[in-house]
């Protein structure tokens, strides 16, 4: 049903949608108030291996290039 890799560029919370929500764990995660942030943007894929899903620009690092890609896909969808 799903892809075997959960790839959702800016689904930060894989939940398989990329709302509000991710955003504002984007922006917790740049200002380090959510500590754990490791394990908000590794995704178990269907086979078990993590995948970093949210990262848009596979830095590797969850920051401000998501949140911005985020609302930008947000704006879009609400316009
Ligand atoms: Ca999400
Ligand atoms: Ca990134």
């Amino acid at each position: 049903m799903y892809p075997t890799k959960l790839n959702l560029p800016g689904d930060i919370d894989c939940d398989k949608q990329v709302d509000l929500r991710d955003a504002l764990l984007s922006l917790k995660a740049m200002t380090g108030t959510r500590p754990e942030q490791d394990s908000i943007y590794s995704c178990p894929g269907e086979d078990g291996v993590s995948d970093m899903g949210g990262d848009v620009n596979n830095d590797g690092q969850i920051g401000m290039e998501e949140v911005i890609y985020v609302l930008r896909l947000l704006a879009n969808n609400t316009e």
